[in-house]
């Protein structure tokens, strides 16, 4: 229950990161998830990847609409800025927060139902500001919390728990994502922590929008056959296309890439993403032939995977706004604020 406090219990053994803390101190409550859903194994992620960058806790912010997916900011991270906001209303809460304090590292998960049904415009709208944030979508093709119904990521022809079959074509948020511009879309999937831990550390060091779809199977609903979000649906059909590889900022790249394989990019605070081609000819910044590549292999069934596109040349929100570098929240008052006198000033101007 995530009432209930977990016992702190760490072995004087247990490795600690640059700010001498502990994997444990990056988990959070207790999940009150079904036992084997999707979602805890996303959450387990999450928790390695902040623990392998010495993330302070108290610098991190975690917002989420409502859902299975959207509880699970709770199950991390403990100590840090947390708000469950409205039923798909979490990018534009998101906004504000990050406008007020861009000083944070923010952090949205949200789910198939939250994004791509009533939170659609949100979602669009937050990739072409392009919010400085790492937005995690766990993707089970239905709403878990209202106990199952088909998701607008449900693909034609999957069926429900009790045979029903959809008959709607889905939205597909990595493709929509490439649409509206965004900078860094990825797609992995909750039972593969290789691939999913280094996408969520690139995508936090990403300076703009970072989406990665995350396939997590909700086990109580949408885990049997006919599905094509289960557990073993996905394993069959797991297409990886771009492998990627954090590299922090202290470590040089040590292992050796065949050229024209690997790609190293460089992120703003001097670490790397090294993106390793799977198979044959894949350009991630080639806006076209990703979207081509990816509409191809979902017509044939299978689930692209890995870093799937990334353009480094966008602004990011403050930057387009030419908001000053020091964050609004830590600016006094009196100095934000103009005082009764230049507001009266500017009024009448504006008569
Ligand atoms: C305004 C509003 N409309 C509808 C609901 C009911 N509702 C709660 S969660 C949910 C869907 C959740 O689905 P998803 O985002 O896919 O999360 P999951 O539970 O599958 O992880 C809905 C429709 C709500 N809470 N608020
Ligand atoms: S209902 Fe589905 S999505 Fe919700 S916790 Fe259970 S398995 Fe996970
Ligand atoms: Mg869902």
């Amino acid at each position: 229950m995530s009432y209930i406090t977990k016992p702190k219990i760490v072995h004087p053994q247990s490795p600690r990161n640059e700010l001498g803390l502990t994997v444990r101190d990056y988990e959070g409550g207790m999940s009150t998830l079904c036992a084997g859903c999707g979602h805890d194994s996303v959450t387990g992620a999450i928790v390695q990847a902040a623990f392998e960058l010495s993330i302070p806790p108290h610098r991190m912010a975690k917002l989420s609409g409502i859902g299975c997916s959207s509880k699970t900011p709770a199950y991390f991270v403990r100590q840090s800025h947390g708000f469950n906001t409205v039923h798909g209303r979490m990018p534009s809460v998101a906004t504000g927060a990050n406008a007020a304090n861009s000083d944070l590292w923010y952090i949205g998960v949200s789910g198939d139902g939250d994004s791509l049904s009533i939170g659609l415009g949100q979602f669009c709208h937050a990739i072409r500001r392009n919010l400085n944030i790492l937005y995690i979508i766990e993707n089970n093709g239905v709403y878990g919390l209202t106990k199952g119904q088909f998701s607008a990521s449900a693909d034609l022809g999957s069926t429900a728990k009790k045979g029903a079959a959809n008959n709607q074509p889905p939205i597909d948020p990595v493709r929509t994502a490439i649409t509206m511009g965004a900078g860094f879309v990825a797609r992995s999937f909750s039972g593969d922590k290789d691939q999913l831990v280094p996408l969520i550390q690139a995508g936090l060091k990403h300076r703009g929008f970072a989406i990665i779809d995350v396939i997590s199977p909700c086990v109580t609903f949408n885990d049997h056959e006919g599905s094509t979000k289960s557990y073993e649906y996905t394993r069959q059909h797991f297409h990886p296309a771009l492998h990627a590889d954090y590299v922090p900022p202290s470590k040089e790249i040590k292992a050796q890439y065949d050229e024209g394989v690997a790609m190293p990019v460089t992120l703003h605070d001097g670490s790397q993403i090294v993106l390793r081609k799977v198979s044959g000819e894949y350009d991630p910044t080639d806006r076209a032939s990703v979207y081509s590549y990816l509409e191809k292999h979902h017509d044939a069934g299978e689930i692209v995977t890995g870093m799937l596109f990334y353009n480094d040349k966008l602004k990011e929100l403050h930057d387009v706004s030419e908001i000053v570098d020091r964050p609004l929240s830590s600016i006094e008052y009196e100095t934000l604020c103009p005082g009764n006198a230049a507001l009266q000033e500017l009024q009448k101007s504006l008569r």
